[in-house]
């Protein structure tokens, strides 16, 4: 469709133009059977992964609150939708309703066993909407996460359906709206788990003391919160809009920056005397000053070039990390009989970083610069609000990242907050990116087809951040079973038909060699493993990490010829417990086993294809309860409130060591406490080597 002129666009109600920037392959991978199975075919690019910004041609708000809960009899998950509840108001039902916060999971929030609970529960609140919204525009409303499936009712009318959880959807809802008047929301959220989910779980039933339930089990190791998640925006456009856009940047050695734009418009207008006349597409630094701008009159894509570009740098990689440009896109339109000039029809501003990402069979670049990765593998999870969005503990987890020097983490096990993907981009921390696919076991088409949807769904939302770095297609999937060579095949594919500039991993715990040899790994850009040395293997054994993990890690890359990274290790660790000699589970033996760890990793950093290592896990969380978790997973090198185990201080003296040795970044002041002059001052001192 490229050079068709503005006319000929606007007879089309979503218009889609194919640019000469990056290719993300959707037609053609679309066209393409992904699996032996003839008729499973890619899926259906998403809409409406826009986030809502506010602008002179916008308006959001957002319904966050207190909501109403009515919680579904979990023999009978289904009654609700049979006797039609969203019809009317909840408590017409004559069942119990109860407040419940969003964002939030809901499963921490009362006293009693809401909490297990298995099936659908019902949300529901009112809100107003002027008048004025009523005229020229469209009213859309938008989740950010209903986990994990959610069905979504205005005023009794259905409005959209949506699964796979930690992930947005939205829909046009001005036909369904009372304007000026009160409307109701009512959703459905339910959080069985099966084998075609994403992740997978199985829902089973029990014979208790007062009855048979229903019960979930899943193989993972993190609770299954659930509910509506993260925020619930209400925002306008206008009747055409700007719905999509797509990026990508690089950086010339001289610094000149490349910024590839194309956008997508929606919608359509009675009004035939309105034709658009361009997009103006400007560049802001973050002063607001112009940096790079383009009048595009016929097509809706191009290319900014950026002289004397600031680029985007990680945490520490540059004094002035995560630079962020504002790039505007203002549609224009002009009446055929006036002669007003211009008219602003719509107006949408992208927070842009300008940065050039490329690999090797060795290395991971930024900017040309080979990166080695310090960080840690993460969850959405605290206490109360479970895996709702919290902008207090995202900051803090921020500040915590900081302190303690890291520049990564991964999304284990799911698509983070859009929110703290914004974060990310503005504070230079970057993001493994990993799609919802987790431990995952029965290599079948319907799975496959949703694994693809949830990496779709992933893609095109977060494919505009600088801080993504790489994709993750699935965390310890069970990838040395036979069903799994041709369902990877088919998945990593499509994936990479889509990936947007970013290099491929994923976190795997199956073996390097046969018998059990993984799948997966070949077909990979950056070869990701997850091994717990003298924690799950060896169990206290300190003396058993150094040569098994450096072993390990070169197998991967002599089998494989990728760059290799360790993405899981650790030791769960009772804040306050402490033993000597070191003892599994005592602070004393989390610090013994990082440093161990960190002589392997010295070892591996002298070849120059491991390129980093995460720890497990930032901070302490929820799981499901086993006798193996108290309380939850431990392995935090903070606690669940995020305060800092002994650990931390030695997790954050070996980050900063290496940003000095990477990067010339000076020590922080008050990296170790005073001892004597001998220690911290210019004595001699003896060192144990
Ligand atoms: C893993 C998993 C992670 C677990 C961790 C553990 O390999 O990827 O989800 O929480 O081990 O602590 O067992």
């Amino acid at each position: 469709m490229r050079g068709l002129t503005w006319p000929w666009m606007w007879l089309l109600s979503v218009v889609v133009v194919a640019g000469h920037g990056e290719n993300n392959g959707q037609d053609e991978a679309q066209q393409q059977p992904v699996f032996p199975h003839k008729h499973l075919t890619a899926p259906v690019p998403s809409t409406g992964l826009l986030y809502p910004r506010e602008s002179e041609t916008r308006e959001v708000r957002i319904l966050d609150g207190m909501w109403r809960l009515l919680i579904s009899q979990p023999s009978d998950p289904l009654q609700g939708l049979r006797e039609k509840w969203y019809e009317e108001s909840l408590h017409k039902t004559g069942l119990e309703i109860i407040p419940m916060p969003v964002p939030a999971s809901y499963n921490d929030i009362t006293t009693d066993n809401l909490r297990d609970h298995v099936g659908t529960v019902w949300y529901e609140r009112t809100f107003f909407v002027s008048r004025d919204w009523e005229e020229n525009r469209r009213t859309w409303l938008r989740f950010g996460s209903v986990h994990y499936e959610a069905v979504v009712w205005i005023n009794g009318q259905n409005a959209m359906s949506h699964s796979i959880g930690h992930l947005p959807f939205e829909a046009d809802i001005s036909n369904l709206l009372n304007f000026g008047g009160e409307n109701r929301i009512t959703v459905m959220c339910d959080n069985r788990l099966t084998n075609h989910t994403v992740p997978q779980g199985q829902v089973s039933t029990v014979k208790t003391d007062s009855g048979e339930t229903p019960i979930q089990s899943y193989t993972f190791d993190f609770f299954n919160y659930a509910g509506i998640h993260r925020s619930v925006h209400l925002y306008t456009t206008p009747l055409v809009h700007i719905s999509d856009i797509a990026i990508s940047t690089q950086l010339s050695s001289d610094q000149v920056g490349r910024i590839d734009y194309r956008i997508w418009l929606d919608g359509s207008t009675e009004d035939s005397t309105m034709q658009p006349t361009h997009v103006l597409v400007q560049l802001r630094d973050n002063e607001g000053v112009v940096a790079a701008q383009q009048v595009n009159r016929a097509v809706y894509n191009g290319t900014l070039l950026v002289p004397g570009a600031k680029p985007w740098w990680p945490y520490l990689m540059h004094p002035e990390p995560g630079y962020l440009y504002s790039l505007e896109f203002e549609l224009f339109v002009s009446s055929v009989e006036g002669d007003d000039g211009d008219e602003l029809l719509d107006a949408y501003r992208l927070p842009v970083g300008i940065r050039t990402l490329s690999w090797t069979s060795t290395s991971l670049l930024l900017n040309g610069k080979p990166l080695y990765l310090r960080g840690f593998g993460r969850h959405e999870d605290s206490d109360i609000r479970g895996k709702g969005l919290d902008y207090a503990l995202l900051a803090r987890d921020f500040n915590l990242i900081k302190w303690v020097g890291a520049n990564a983490y991964r999304t284990s096990h799911y698509p983070y907050s859009e929110e703290s993907m914004q974060f990310a981009d503005e504070h230079g921390i970057m993001i493994v990116d990993e799609c919802s696919a987790v431990n995952i076991d029965i290599f079948e088409p319907e799975l496959l087809s949703n694994h693809m949807s949830a990496l779709e769904q992933l893609i095109h939302r977060d494919r505009n951040h600088a801080s993504v770095i790489a994709w993750s297609v699935a965390n310890e999937p069970r990838s040395f079973k036979m069903g799994a060579l041709s369902y990877f095949q088919a998945l990593v594919n499509y994936t990479r038909s889509i990936a947007q500039g970013r290099p491929l991993t994923a976190a795997i715990n199956a073996s390097p060699d046969p018998p059990k040899q993984c799948h997966l790994a070949a077909l990979l850009d950056i070869v990701g493993f997850n091994r717990y040395n003298a924690w799950y293997q060896n169990s206290g054994r300190t003396d058993m990490i150094v040569n098994l993990l450096t072993e390990e890690a070169q197998r991967w890359h002599q089998n494989f010829g990728k760059p290799v990274i360790l993405f899981e290790y650790g030791a769960d660790t009772m804040e306050g417990l402490h033993s000597l000699p070191v003892y599994i589970w005592s602070e004393d033996y989390q610090v013994a086993l990082f440093s161990q760890h960190f002589k392997a990793f010295d070892k591996l950093r002298k070849q120059n294809w491991f390129i980093g290592e995460f720890v497990w896990n930032f901070a302490d969380f929820k799981t499901a309860q086993t006798y193996t978790r108290v309380g939850g997973n431990k392995k935090g090198v903070f606690t669940r409130s995020r305060q800092p185990k002994e650990v931390a201080h030695i997790l954050r003296w070996r980050y900063f060591a290496l940003a000095n040795e990477l990067d010339w970044v000076p020590l922080p002041k008050h990296l170790s406490v005073y001892i004597s002059s001998s220690v911290n001052g210019n004595g001699h001192a003896r060192t144990e080597l």
